[in-house]
Order: C-alpha cells, then structure tokens, then sequence
C-alpha cells in the first residue's frame, strides 16, 4: 500500500567562534575582534507536486546540510551553512523511530508547498569579542560551534483514494470492497476487523477509481477512541464518500447521523464533502420487509440512498455507476489548512 523509504539526515554543524585581536598600525592594544560562526545548515523537507514517488531515496541514503563558516577576525560573522531542502511527493508522511521503538511523527505533508525542519542546524560559536569584559579586555576564548541533530527517518507516501468509504463497524464496507475490487480486506461478523485502511481500485467501463475503505469510525473517534484519529486523516484527502449502513440495525439513519458527527467534530470540511448514503445487507429478509421504513426516513432527512446488498451483488453496479459518475464534478480535496508540527526539540 504504501510506498517508502528510510533515510538519514544530519543538519550542518555550527562554525566556530574566532579569538582574534585588532592589529592595526598606531593601534595599540586594538581589542578582541574574532567573529562569531555561522550557524550550519538545517535539513528540510518539502512535499511538492513535481515529484510522485519516493524512489529517489532508494538510492541514495545519506543527507547532509552545509556546516556554518567559521568565525573571522575584524568581528566577522562565520557564513551560515546552506539548508538541504528534499523534495517528497504531497500525501507523504514523515516520522522517526525514538530509542524506544515508537513511530514519532514529525508531519503529515499533504499539501504542496508545506515543509518540516527535520534536523536542525547547530548554532555557530561565539567570537572573543562576547567575552571581553572591564577586566578581560584580551580574553583568549571562543566558543566552538554547536554540533548538529542526526535523524533517522522514515518516509511513507499514503497512497490516495478517489473515494472513502465509511461507515459503523460491521456494516459491510470490507465486503462492498472485496465486491467491487481485488482488493481482500479480511471480513468477518465482529466490529474492527479491518485495522488498517484498505484500497482497491474499482473499474466502471473503461474508467476507475480508488476506492479506500476507512475502518474504525465509532462514536468519539475524533477524540481518538476506536482505532484513533489517523483514520479520520485519511478522509481528509478523499474525494467524496460512499457512507454505508447497516439495513439491520436499529436505526441506520441514526448510525449515520451519527458518523457524519464525528466528520463533524474532527474537521468541519469533512462533513461537507459529498457523500453517496447505502444502506447495506438488503438481502436479509428483515431488512427486506422494512425497506420502504427506511428510505421514508432517510428521504425525510432529505437524504437520496441507494439499497445494496454486498453479499448479492444486487445493486452494487448502480451504486458504482453513480459514484463514477459523480467524481469529476467534485474537485480535488482542497486539503485544507497547512497544519504546522510544532515540537520542542532538546538543543543538542
Ligand atoms: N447478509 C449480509 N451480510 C453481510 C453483507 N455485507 C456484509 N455482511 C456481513 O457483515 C459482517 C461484517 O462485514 P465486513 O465487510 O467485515 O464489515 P466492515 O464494515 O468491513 O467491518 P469492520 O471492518 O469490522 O468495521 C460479515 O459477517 C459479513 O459477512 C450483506 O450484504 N448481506
Ligand atoms: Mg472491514
């Protein structure tokens, strides 16, 4: 599913600070002038649309920002250290394992032009002029230039989905996904059982698309319950959904209403993106029998749904059909607001 890479990545050092004395003629006693060192360059990284894989890591594994100059007499500043700046297709996500073995993210890059400092510059040392003092008019120090972080990161590139499709656990979304694709997500009659997203592509005629089943949507998943936010990140990049419900439970107007809540709740532009509403398991003879219930409710609520059952098949193709039909009308996610990670760093 996802393409990626690891790499290492190391900002520049810090140049050193310089212990330097004016000399001049008919100056006596001409006083500290070392400069201070540049600081050394940080490693950036930035997602843009030119590049639209990560195969380039594969190859080379090493990166390293330019170290800042040193500093030169007559108080000059060292220069500072070039930043590296590696370019990462938009969707790509950026992390690095901690000593213990946790995935730390440092950001979600899913916007062209958004970019993370991954490895931060040391500062350049201080010049022997900071440390004259009345009674060191001549101090013989500097400082030396900072080292610099070294980071080994990972990059992951999330593959992304024309379509998401949601909805309460068990209510069949891996089952409409195995229906219509390739794909196999395992199925089977208890909630969670997808625990990762999963993506097919679904062929209409001579088109496709990607449809991307989003697992573990439950109440308060925007507060992280059920399998957490990370899913809910996923939507964000989708282009419309398919919502599906379960014809069998008590209310499926309310299980929706319900998901569409947390949409809600986690960022207001999901819930306005467009949605195809199904209800599911219509082959079950008690859905059946109350069909007519459920589109008077879901038509009250001014809702249009379509009746499926992925067991059958039966109505799968129209559903399709609309929803291939629909995509060029909307338009690409504007994927929203450039979430900015900030993250205190221990200074090295
Ligand atoms: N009778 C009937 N059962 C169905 C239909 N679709 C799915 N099921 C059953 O419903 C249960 C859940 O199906 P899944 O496809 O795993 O549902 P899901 O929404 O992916 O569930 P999670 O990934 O666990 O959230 C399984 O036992 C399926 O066999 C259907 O159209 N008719
Ligand atoms: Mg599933």
């Amino acid at each position: 599913m996802f393409d990626r890479a690891e790499i290492v990545v190391k900002a520049g050092y810090g140049g050193d600070g310089l212990v330097g004395f004016r000399r001049e003629k008919f100056v006596p006693f001409g006083g500290p002038d070392g400069g201070d060192g540049g600081s050394g360059g940080d490693v950036i990284i930035m997602a843009g649309e030119a590049v639209t894989s990560l195969k380039m890591f594969a190859r080379k594994r090493y990166y390293k920002a330019a170290n800042g100059g040193n500093g030169g007499s007559n108080k000059k500043h060292g220069k500072k250290g070039q930043s590296l700046i590696l370019a990462v297709p938009v969707g790509t996500v950026v992390s690095y394992k901690t000593q213990i073995g946790d995935n730390n993210i440092l950001a979600d890059l899913d916007q062209s032009g958004q970019q993370v400092v991954v490895a931060k510059g040391g500062k350049g040392g201080w010049g022997n002029t900071h440390f004259a003092t009345p009674t060191n008019q001549a101090p013989q120090m500097a400082q030396k230039g900072e080292g610099s972080e070294e980071k080994t990161l990972i990059l992951e590139l999330k593959l992304i989905a024309d379509i998401g499709l949601i909805g309460y656990p068990n209510v069949g979304k891996s089952s409409l996904l195995a229906a219509v694709s390739a794909a196999k997500p395992k199925i089977a009659s208890y909630p969670f059982t997808t625990r990762e997203p999963a993506l097919g592509v679904v062929e209409v005629e001579q088109q496709s698309f990607i449809l991307a089943e989003i697992p573990g949507l439950i109440d308060g998943a925007h507060l992280g319950r059920g399998l957490g936010h990370d899913f809910l990140r996923h939507i964000v990049r989708t282009r419309m959904l398919i919502h599906l419900a379960d014809g069998s439970s008590a209310s499926p107007l309310e299980d929706m209403v319900r998901v569409n809540n947390e949409l809600a709740l986690f960022d207001s532009s999901l819930a306005q993106k467009p949605q195809l509403v199904v209800v599911n398991k219509i082959d079950l003879p008690e859905v059946r029998a109350r069909l007519a219930e459920i589109r008077e409710g879901f038509t009250l609520a001014g809702t249009r749904v379509f009746f499926i059952s992925a067991a059958t098949g039966e109505g799968i193709p129209e559903l399709m059909a609309a929803a291939m039909k629909m995509l060029p009308s909307v338009a690409q996610p504007e994927t929203t607001r450039i979430k900015k990670v900030f993250r205190p760093q221990p200074r090295l």
